[in-house]
This record gives structure tokens, sequence and C-alpha cells, in this order.
């Protein structure tokens, strides 16, 4: 009788051929070039969750393939390595859109009701007629350049002020440099968002929040969210229950920004339920916040002091401190971990070269675009805060072209929030220089705590950054946001070839 060690070996051995035969026979020619890992369909599953990035780089450095495929049980995912492919997938908008993600998150992570799924999608996804297009135009236009996003940005400027008055309260405090940072920026944008009656002005609602966000992965998961991801589901309702009340009530005409009334009009023109506003408005935090919280001498230069009041127009900031831009260009560039996903609507050639099949999802990390020498030069693997100013300016001669760089995304989906969220992390960066001397324990400064980026666009900490506050001017400040200066800030090619969408 064999043992049972042997029939097990036996076993998985047929499993193991089994399975490299079904990546073969599955496996296209035509598709791009397969790549397997240790145990098919397994392996690359694996590196792909605990891995991520350092997973893709390896693979890119050990194949220099432009796309490849990666077999994971269920789907073919492709993995666009090259700038040139990608800018391919960006163009074919018709069967490789946005909008299935988007679906699938209004459905998973906000549990939109099916009618309203349909309405959402609109008569058919390609006719760009349904609740998403609409909202993406008004986004667009809400984020551009001009009265709405200097509304916005001075309405976080407050928030960020009122943060500093309180340190200065204090006098020397000791702070978590993340928390202080994702306070401000959640505070201020949601402010900036839904005005006065901001249904995060509640300590309940921030912790509702709090465990909603953590749970996010496993509500986008999907598997038995209710048992698995209990919690966070029950404070995703919580939170519902706040926007029903906020939109229910008219709450958005009172003061709330541009933004929330365009986007709400939408709704209203698509037929959507008050539920399921309520339901889409909380993915659209996360879209607000999730990736901004994670970056002196020219700020200096903003300060006016009159009478012993020291007065900054962080309007300025956008146009008048290039080497604080190129600096929070360089974090975005060279920390960044943003990931675009398409899921495939229909089979796709790429320029008759390479074809994406139907029901898979093209995966495109872009640290493969922001680490790629051929793009950035022989200094791609340094940090370089002078990388993104004119030439003359930088450091060294590195030139790269302007698409290379897709903090923001790119073609046909470009973050609606990019100049808001470049404004508030710019003004607050300004408000530290400023108001604030930072001093790290023992005077000398950590290494950055890389920590898991988790879908974000940016790393968070590993672990907590402790510092001390010590306020600089015990003067009086006053923190403004004029009007006088319409830009926007500029770091993707999109918006510096003047086409602000
Ligand atoms: C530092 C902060 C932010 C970063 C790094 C960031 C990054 C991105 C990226 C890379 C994309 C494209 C994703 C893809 O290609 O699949 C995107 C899309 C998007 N972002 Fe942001 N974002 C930020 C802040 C914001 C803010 C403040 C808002 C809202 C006010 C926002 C709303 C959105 C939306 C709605 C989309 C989808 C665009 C579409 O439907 O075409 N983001 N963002
Ligand atoms: C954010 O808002 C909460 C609730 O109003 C408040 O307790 C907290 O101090 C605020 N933090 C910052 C940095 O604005
Ligand atoms: C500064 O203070 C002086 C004397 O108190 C006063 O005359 C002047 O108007 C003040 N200037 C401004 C700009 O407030
Ligand atoms: C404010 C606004 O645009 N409201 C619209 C809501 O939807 C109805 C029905 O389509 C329109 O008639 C309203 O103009």
């Amino acid at each position: 009788m064999p043992s049972a060690l042997a029939l097990a070996a036996t076993a998985i051995a047929v499993i193991y051929s089994f399975l490299r035969a079904l990546v073969y026979l599955r496996h296209d020619s035509r598709e791009p070039k397969p790549i397997f890992g240790a145990i098919p369909y397994l392996s690359p599953l694996f590196s792909m969750l605990i891995e991520q990035d350092k997973f893709y780089k390896r693979i890119r450095d050990k194949t220099r393939l432009p796309i490849y495929t990666l077999n994971i049980p269920g789907v073919p995912v492709y993995i666009a390595n090259s700038l040139e492919v990608l800018q391919r997938v960006d163009r074919h908008i018709d069967t490789l859109p946005l909008a299935p993600m988007k679906a699938q998150t209004c459905k998973k992570v906000c549990s939109v009701s099916q009618a309203g799924l349909g309405k959402i999608y609109g008569n058919n996804l390609l006719a760009q007629d349904g609740y998403l297009y609409s909202h993406q135009r008004a986004s667009a236009q809400a984020g551009a350049p001009g009265a709405s996003l200097n509304a916005l940005s001075r309405s976080a400027s407050k928030v960020f002020a009122a943060a500093f008055d309180r340190v200065e309260a204090r006098g020397r405090t000791a702070v978590d440099l993340y928390e202080f940072v994702h306070d401000a920026i959640f505070n201020g944008t949601t402010d900036a968002m839904y005005g006065p009656h901001n249904p995060f002005r509640t300590e309940k609602n921030l912790n509702h929040w709090a465990i909603f966000e953590a749970g996010l992965p496993m509500l986008f998961l999907g598997f038995l969210p209710n048992i698995l991801a209990r919690r966070a589901y029950k404070a995703r309702e919580r939170l519902v229950a706040a926007f029903i009340d906020y939109f229910g009530n008219d709450k958005h005409l009172d003061g709330g920004s541009l933004f929330v009334q365009l986007t709400n009009q939408v709704n209203d023109s698509t037929g959507l339920s008050l539920v399921d506003k309520a339901r889409i408005e909380v993915g659209q935090v996360a879209a607000a916040t999730f990736n901004t919280a994670p970056g002196a001498k020219e700020v200096m230069r903003l300060v006016d002091e009159v009478n012993g009041t020291h007065t900054i127009d962080l309007a300025r900031v956008r146009t008048e401190c290039p080497l604080l831009v190129s600096t929070l260009q360089e974090v975005m560039r060279f920390y960044g971990t943003a990931t675009s996903l398409r899921l495939i609507y229909e089979d796709t050639m790429l320029d008759g070269e390479y074809l994406l099949k139907k029901g898979g999802a093209v995966l495109m990390p872009n640290s493969m675009f922001h680490t790629d020498e051929t793009l950035w030069g022989p200094s791609v693997g340094e940090f370089d805060h002078t990388r993104f100013l004119k030439a003359g300016r930088r450091k060294s001669s590195t030139k790269h072209p302007a698409a290379a760089f897709r903090g923001f995304g790119g073609g046909h989906v470009l973050c609606p929030g990019r100049h808001l969220a470049s404004t508030e992390m710019l003004a607050l960066m300004a408000l530290i220089l400023v108001r604030v001397d930072v001093v790290p324990p023992g005077g000398e400064w950590p290494a950055a705590p890389i920590g898991l980026s988790a879908g974000r666009a940016l790393p968070v900490p590993s672990k907590r950054v402790l510092v001390d506050f010590i306020p600089r001017a015990a003067d009086k400040w006053r923190v403004i946001f004029t009007d006088k200066d319409n830009s926007g800030v500029n770091l993707v090619a999109e918006d510096m070839h003047g086409t602000n969408s």
C-alpha cells in the first residue's frame, strides 16, 4: 500500500501539472507573455498581495518586457511596464474604461442598490450618459483652477491655521507628525467640501470614518463583508445616515462647495435615490482624503509683518515657491505607489500587438514608470528635490518627458482633485515652515519609516514619528487665501499643455 506521503506527493504533482497545462491552454499566443512563478496561479497572487511594487520591479528588471500576463485564479492580469503601453491603454477609452472599476466600488464598498447601479451606468456604459460620467465632468469643473478651487483652498487653509493657533496657545508641543497632517488634511478637505454643516465636525463621525477606512480593503474584496468586515460595515451605515441627513435636509445648499453642489445636481438629473446618493458620497470622501495626507526660505518671503501681525497669503505658494512645488512633486514620484487598474470591457488589441482578453484586468503601477531610467535618466534612483525646476535651476541636467509623471493619473483618467490636493499639501507645508520649528527626538531625523501603501497613492508611515512643534513668532498670525491669483498647481502633462480638464 503506498504511503500517505507518496499519495499526497503524487496528488500535488498532478495538480501542479494540471495548473501549468491550464495556464498554457488558456493562454492565447497574442496575449502578452505569461510569467509563472513557482506555483502557477498561487505564486503570482501571493506576490501581488504581499510584495506589490517590489515584485513588479523585479519582474521588469529581469524580463525587460513592456507588458506581461500574470495568471491568477479567475482572471488574467496584464501588467504594464512601459509608458508607451500605458499610453496605448489610455487611448482605448471604449474598451478599457475606468467606469467598471468605479461601479464595482459603488457596489462592494458603498453597497449601492441594484436600481442605483443601473442608473450610475446609464443605458449603456459606452454611451456615457450615466451618473458616473456626469459626476466626472462635474468634479473636473469644480476642481479646475479659478474661483471654485480658491474657495475650497481658502476653507482648508482656515482649518490649517486654526490647528496652528492651538499649537501656539499650548507652546512647545509633542505631536505625531503623520496624525497631525492627516487630521488637518481630513478636517480641511471635508470642511472645504461640505461647508458649515460638514458631517465630519463631530468626533463620533470621525471615529466611524476611521473604522470604515481601516476595513475598506476587506469590503472591496467583498468576501462575506458583513461577517468579516462587520465593524466597517456598521460604521459605514452610520456615515450613510449622516449624509442622508446632510443632503435630505438640503444642508449642502447652505455653504457647501461648488463641488458638492454640482455633483449633487447630477444625482438629481439621473434620478438616483437619496440613500444611494449618500452611499456614493461616502466613497467620494475616500477618494478625496485617502491620498492627500502622506510632504524655506522661499516661503518666508511670503510673510509680511506689519505692527507685530504676520500675514501670509497661501494662494501665492503655488507660483512663488517653485522649490517647494518641485519637492512635493519629487515626493510623489519617488515614494508614489498609485496603481491604475482597468477592467477589460471587451477584447482589445493594443495597436494590433497585444491581445487583452475581456474579463481580465490591466494593472499599471506608477512606480514602474517613475523608476524607468530611460525616462528619467541616470539620476532616477536619487531623491532630487530640484528635479522639476526649470532648466538651469535643476541640480543635474536630467530631463524627462512631462507625461512620465503619473502621480495624478493621465489621459482620460485624470484626478479631478489634483489642484485641490496639491494646494492643500503646499499650504500645510508652508504653514509648518513659517509657524513652527519642528524638532525630531534627540535632534536627529530618523530614516523615513515607509509602510504599506494598501492601495493608496502614497504609503503611510510604518511607525509613529513623534516630533516637537515649537511655535516661532509669539505675534499674531493672519493666514489668508486671496483671489488675486487663479493658478492651479500644474504637475501633470495635461495641465502644462493648458487643457485643464
Ligand atoms: C495627493 C492626493 C491625491 C492623489 C495622489 C490622487 C491620485 C489620483 C490618481 C493617480 C487617480 C487616477 C487613478 C487611475 O488612473 O485609475 C485619481 C483619480 C481620482 N481622484 Fe484623486 N488623488 C488625490 C486627491 C484627490 C482629491 C482631493 C479628490 C476629490 C476632491 C480626488 C478625486 C478623484 C476622483 C473622483 C478620481 C477618479 C477620476 C475619474 O473618474 O476619471 N482625488 N486620483
Ligand atoms: C479635527 O476635527 C476634530 C473634530 O472637530 C478636532 O477634535 C481636531 O482637533 C481637529 N484636528 C485638526 C488638526 O484640525
Ligand atoms: C500700525 O500701528 C500704527 C501705530 O499704532 C498705526 O498708526 C498704523 O495705522 C498701523 N498700521 C497698520 C497697517 O495697521
Ligand atoms: C438642480 C437640478 O439640476 N435639478 C434637476 C434634477 O433632476 C430633474 C429631473 O431630471 C431636473 O428637472 C432638475 O433640473
